[in-house]
């Protein structure tokens, strides 16, 4: 099989245990079984221009990273990525904060990154963009003659076309997609929304079966939920418990019973309706008290963006009403850290925990919930309660499924999760369990490549938009 270049936004820290972010997580997993090259920025910023590219091996990945600029990363990335596409992408319209010069930073950051690439690239290289800062890379490509096969995968929502209209610039992002040879996306209703825009936008596109041809370029679409590497997963999970640190925060929690959330901290992921939700059960049953506790892990993401500013001081003032209403010396209902966590440790605290919640507001997936399933005890598993607005929700029937928006409905599932007989806890992970192994991150990429690589000829480019 070809080379695969993955080119995404931020490349990971292969040597670290650490990462935050469902994308970093999941290529990683996958790449570093198989094996290419990782392309994208190195997280730092500096004054002027410069290319100082670090060029690292990391087991059989060849790391290529560059340094942006703080024009770039401020218009680029907390710009148009994280102040337009973000909100825009999950359903937020009233978040969005758009000024023309965040979309110029974002298509010549898009520019600089194809033509530092570039010189890199082999011919029959497959090359997997990953996600919404980088929508343009194909087209950029193309523009400096690069002919190689070019996928991309969303991995957030795709939005439906009078949401994505909201953007100036809608047509342009919908055009740079087509430039494409192949589409994923995490669900099969963001796969259709894409398909409505480029049909609404372009009345020229023309689709069917999975493909849309537009201006002599056919590009296929494909619905491939990501998943995890469930087996290393299940092995984290089981050993870390033996760790002495673990055991001593299972003792902690002796006799009671434990709700964990653990997320990026980020508006789309429910947290303040989740802890107002834990609050409204406490409220309705005060016979728990001093029987569960709630923890919620979520480190601090992209806080030069005002709206995550503003996230974290509204869960911190909630956590202190409500320890402040309910608890007492030796109860803390809600327990609140706000720092990453080594995955082996976050695995053990899944298992040592009864309920999961997993609420967002919006999500593309949610790796969170199908490495809740994959952490439980198989004898003795615990209970995932999962939003209808997370696309997990498309393959994980025998989770609890609720509405984030409805504090009562997702008190009520508490309850009922932390009740749930313990034959109907192992009959709905066993088919969950079933469902997180379909699309293991191995798959998930070796499925996504083999359609990239599929067609033999490559197309000739559509020329820039
Ligand atoms: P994210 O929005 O980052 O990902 P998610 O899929 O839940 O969301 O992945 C988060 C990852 O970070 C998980 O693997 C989780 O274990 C890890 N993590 C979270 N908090 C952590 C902590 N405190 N310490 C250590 N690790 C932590 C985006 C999309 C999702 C999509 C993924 C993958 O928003 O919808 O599922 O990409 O495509």
């Amino acid at each position: 099989m070809s080379r695969v270049v993955v080119v995404s936004n931020r490349v990971a820290d292969l040597r670290k245990t650490t990462q935050s972010g469902g994308l970093a997580v999941a290529v990683a997993d996958a790449l570093k079984a198989k094996g290419g090259v990782w392309f994208g920025w190195d997280g730092n910023t500096l004054e002027d221009e410069s290319e100082k590219l670090g060029v690292d091996t990391i087991g059989k990945v060849d790391v290529i990273s560059t340094p942006m600029t703080i024009e770039d990363y401020t218009q680029y990335y907390i710009g148009y990525s994280n102040s337009v596409l973000w909100p825009l992408f999950h359903y937020r319209t009233d978040l969005v904060d758009y000024r023309p010069q965040y979309f110029e930073g974002y298509m010549r950051v898009n520019g600089k990154f194809a033509s530092l690439l570039k010189p890199f690239l082999k011919k029959d290289d497959l090359v997997w963009v990953h996600d919404y800062h980088l929508i343009p890379f194909a087209a950029r490509l193309r523009a400096l003659g690069c002919q190689q096969r070019i996928g991309y995968f969303l991995h957030i929502p795709f939005p439906p076309p009078d949401i994505l209209a909201a953007s100036p610039n809608h047509m342009a992002l919908v055009e740079s997609m087509l430039q494409y040879d192949l589409l994923g996306f995490q669900t099969s209703a963001d796969m259709n929304n894409f398909h409505r825009c480029a049909e609404d936008f372009f009345p020229d596109a023309v689709g069917e079966d999975g493909e849309i041809t537009y201006k002599g370029r056919k590009v296929r679409l494909l619905r491939l939920p990501i998943g995890i590497d469930v087996d290393a997963f299940i092995e984290m999970a089981r050993s870390g418990v033996e760790e002495v640190s673990i055991d001593r925060m299972r003792r902690a929690i002796l006799g009671q019973h434990q709700v964990i959330g653990v997320d990026r901290l980020d508006y789309s992921k429910g947290i303040p309706e989740r802890f107002e939700a834990f609050s409204r059960m406490l409220h309705l049953h005060p016979e728990l008290e001093k029987t569960v506790s709630f923890l919620q892990i979520a480190p601090p993401t992209r806080e030069d963006v005002t709206a995550y500013s503003e996230i974290r001081e509204k869960l911190e003032g909630l956590a202190g009403s409500i320890n402040g209403k309910f608890a007492d010396f030796d109860w803390t209902p809600i327990r609140y850290i706000h720092r990453p966590i080594p995955r082996p440790i976050l695995a053990a605290m899944f298992r040592a925990s009864q309920v999961g919640l997993v609420t967002p507001l919006r999500d593309g997936m949610n790796l969170v919930a199908k490495e809740y399933v994959a952490a439980q005890d198989p004898e003795d598993p615990g209970v995932l309660i999962l939003s209808s607005f997370a696309g997990a929700a498309e393959e994980l029937h025998e989770a609890l499924i609720v509405n984030p928006h409805d504090t009562d409905e997702m008190a009520q599932q508490m309850y009922h999760a932390l009740n749930m007989p313990l034959e109907e806890r192992r009959q709905r992970h066993e088919k969950l369990l079933e469902r997180v192994r379909e699309s293991e991150a191995g798959t998930w990429m070796q499925n996504f490549l083999d359609v990239l690589e599929e067609e033999d000829a490559p197309q000739d480019a559509a020329g820039p938009v």
